[in-house]
């Protein structure tokens, strides 16, 4: 279907300066054409001209109008855009009046697909256009942007390469083993190389994933420390209920905060104690060790006012080797002695005196934070990878680690390491799409928008 001229609107429906029509297909510069005037006879690629729309002789709005020759062009067909004013009736007219003379409608990412049809892109790198749409946060589209520019492409090609040097060798060593005697050629190294390289990528998919819903941070402490306190404190209102009653918070709350391009999901639960709240509380307590164990970082408080308490201690435990700032609230009464006891409690953790209630140094609170992101992963190293990705690459990894540990067998199954590196090249071929499985392409391009 794709000799079918189509279009859509490409910038966000709504009020606006601007709004782009984009036309793709060999019909585009006469679609336009018939529509937008005046125009030179013939007109020339990447250049804007000035002029209106017309319906029926009706000058309807005031543009530009650019061209693109196939292939060079986002689709890689000849392709045409047209800005107008942003209004939703004149942009529905000017829709309208393309369908009229030839064009039809696009579906949704259909614009992508073409130009993944054309190679312009691979399957990797349009998912990086609708996931640098849809990112949430700077660091998130700038590592999405980085997959477009070919990031994940590469290594995933390298990883292919590996695959194919492999194959290669054992493909002729099986040939020539009967009479020459041949080794099965060495190739492991440059798939040992590869299988070190799939860690590295989905180590980071944990640290990408993160970036992309935000990291989980929790502020843990016994009833009454000043949880909540904080956690009003550092999205600057009062969101959670303060009281001097202890077990005020029952259930979880959570709200994103934005830091240095990243997401953070900070939760204030209730106050953990020992015992002797009632059923409600209870639960609230349970929801508070359930967030705690999906947490990426704790802010672990403790009242400097007021002698530790055992539930102090028993929290401590709960939060093992789990990245974590020690803060000891209520710094405006802070008393020498308790301060003392919490530095010999919690020996080797720094203490960041702070007051929620006055905003004292809530400076070590926020550096924290903004410290979390460099500690998970290099950010500069860190590659993107969506859940259909992640799902093939943990395959990759298992398939690669299967050839090396039968090649090292003596003597290595040629056959067996035949058929699994096949199945390498084919799982590499579901990634970039060079294997078009119609429904996982289906499944890719509708979660689109229409116009990209
Ligand atoms: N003096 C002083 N009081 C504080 C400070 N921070 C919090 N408080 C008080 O401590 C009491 C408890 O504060 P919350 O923020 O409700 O404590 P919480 O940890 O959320 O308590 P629960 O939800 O019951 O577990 C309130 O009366 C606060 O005003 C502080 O820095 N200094
Ligand atoms: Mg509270």
């Amino acid at each position: 279907m794709d000799e079918e001229t189509i279009v859509a609107l490409a910038t966000p429906p709504g009020r606006g300066g601007i709004a782009v029509i984009r036309l793709s297909g060999a019909l585009s510069g006469e679609v336009a054409r018939r529509i937008f005037q005046p125009l030179p006879a013939r007109v020339q690629a990447r250049r804007s001209y000035h002029g209106f729309i017309h319906d029926a002789g009706r000058r309807i709005d005031e543009g530009l109008a650019v061209f693109f020759r196939a292939p060079r062009s986002y689709s890689g067909e000849e392709m045409a855009e047209i800005s107008l004013h942003s209004n939703l009736f004149l942009v529905e007219k000017a829709l309208e009046l393309a369908c009229r003379h030839g064009a039809r409608s696009a579906l949704p990412g259909e614009f992508t697909y073409r130009a993944f049809r054309n190679n312009k892109l691979d399957l990797l790198q349009a998912e990086a256009v609708n996931d640098l749409i849809r990112a949430n946060t700077r660091a998130g589209a700038l590592m999405e942007f980085d997959n477009l520019e070919g990031r994940l492409s590469a290594t995933v090609a390298q990883v292919r390469d590996a695959l194919l040097r492999a194959a290669v060798e054992i493909e002729t060593g099986i040939e020539f083993a009967e009479d020459q005697h041949l080794e099965a050629g060495p190739g492991g190294d440059g798939l040992a190389a590869a299988l070190a390289l799939l860690e590295k990528v989905l180590a980071c998919s944990r640290f990408s994933e993160a970036v992309s819903r935000g990291f989980q941070v929790v502020i843990a402490g016994r009833v009454n420390v000043g949880k909540s306190s904080l956690f009003n404190a550092l999205l600057l209102r009062e969101r959670s209920i303060v009281s001097a009653l202890p077990g005020t918070t029952r259930d979880y709350i959570e709200e994103t905060l934005h830091l240095g391009g990243f997401a953070f999901r900070v939760s204030d639960v209730a106050g953990i104690r020992a015992a002797g709240g009632d059923d409600i509380e209870n639960q609230g307590m349970q929801r508070s060790l359930e967030r705690l164990a999906a947490a990426d970082a704790v802010l672990f408080m403790v009242d400097a006012s007021q002698p530790l308490q055992e539930s102090d201690l028993e929290i401590h435990r709960l939060l093992g080797g789990r990245r974590r700032i020690l803060l000891a609230n209520k710094s405006d009464r802070g008393r020498q002695d308790v301060i003392a006891a919490i530095r010999t409690a919690f020996p080797g953790e720094p203490l960041n005196l702070i007051s929620a209630k006055h905003g004292d140094n809530l400076e070590a609170v926020t550096a924290f934070l903004a410290s979390l992101p460099g500690e998970l992963a290099q950010p500069a190293d860190a590659v993107a990878v969506n859940l259909r990705q992640k799902g093939l690459l943990e395959k990759l990894r298992e398939t690669v680690g299967r050839v090396l540990r039968l090649q090292a067998q003596e003597p290595a199954p040629g056959e067996l390491v035949a058929e699994e590196l096949r199945q390498g090249l084919r799982l590499v071929g579901e990634l970039t799409g060079a294997i078009g499985v119609d429904d996982v392409l289906r499944g890719v391009f509708a979660r689109f928008c229409i116009g990209k």
